[in-house]
């Protein structure tokens, strides 16, 4: 999809491997210097590295979501860098699976650290930036978990819910602005979480990363049309439609 996202600043997060690498590849390829932020420095080094191969611009930015104070850091170092920023994807997630009669409370608290509480704060220092500009896009990667049950992956789902209620409240809360805030809600897509996630689907029935990056351009395509989106629910061909 062609969208036109030159002299745009994006900051996706997870984008060191997985969603995040093929979102972070995308919005670069469509012009805007785009912050990869996440933990393992080589995998971001690389993404920046592919980016930069294919005539992109990209920063690598070593983030632990979980950390408030590296969050406000980079997106203070973001505004010092480029004035603004016009897109944040919180796509950076955890997931444990496993019943949960035999969860363990620590993991629960991983889960919601990263999920929700760093997609949280990652989208009110964003709005730092966005709120005077009157405008920005804040995407955040939810999961086909919120449309249905899955055994083996409640503290996941819970957390997955609760970005929905998130993104809901924060959509209404910053319209005044001009800025938007939508949710894309993926079944299973071809990444490493995948397998831990569902080891019984096969790889060739899974979604790639290439169309979930494709729905946040739609997404952004948009900006100048008369119409929003709210929610993008995108599964597997091959599972039960509706
Ligand atoms: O996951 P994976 P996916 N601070 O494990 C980063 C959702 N989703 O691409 O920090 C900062 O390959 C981690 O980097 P690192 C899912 O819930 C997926 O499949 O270096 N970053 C890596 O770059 C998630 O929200 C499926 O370890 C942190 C990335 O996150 C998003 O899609 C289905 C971090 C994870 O890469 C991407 O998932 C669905 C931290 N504390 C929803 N912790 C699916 N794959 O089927 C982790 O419904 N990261």
């Amino acid at each position: 999809m062609n969208v036109d996202l030159s002299k745009h600043v994006a900051m996706v997060t997870g984008a060191g491997r997985g969603i995040g690498r093929g979102i972070a590849r995308a919005l670069a390829e469509c012009g805007a210097h785009v912050y990869l932020a996440a933990r393992s420095q080589a995998e971001l080094e690389r993404v920046a590295a592919e980016i930069q191969g294919a005539g992109g611009s990209a920063t690598a930015a070593v983030l632990d979501v979980t950390d408030e104070g590296q969050i406000v850091r980079l997106i203070e170092r973001i505004g010092k860098e480029r004035g603004r920023l016009d897109v944040l994807v919180n796509n950076a997630g955890l997931g444990v699976f496993g019943p949960l009669a035999e969860f363990k409370t620590e993991d629960v608290d991983r889960i919601h650290a990263v999920n929700v509480r760093g997609t949280f704060i990652c989208c009110r220092e964003a709005l730092k930036l966005m709120i005077p500009a009157k405008s920005g896009y804040i995407i955040n990667m939810a999961s086909s978990v919120v449309v249905g049950g899955y055994p083996n992956q409640t503290a996941y789902s819970a957390s997955k819910h609760a970005v929905m209620g998130l993104t809901k409240s924060l959509a209404k809360e910053v319209q005044q602005h001009d800025i938007r805030a939508s949710a894309i809600l993926p079944g299973g897509v071809n990444t490493e979480m995948v397998a831990a996630a569902r080891p019984d689907l096969a790889r060739e029935d899974l979604i790639s990363v290439e169309e979930i990056a494709s729905t946040v351009l739609y997404l952004l395509s948009l900006g100048p049309t008369s119409a929003a989106v709210d929610e993008i629910y995108i599964r597997r061909k091959t599972s039960s439609p509706f």
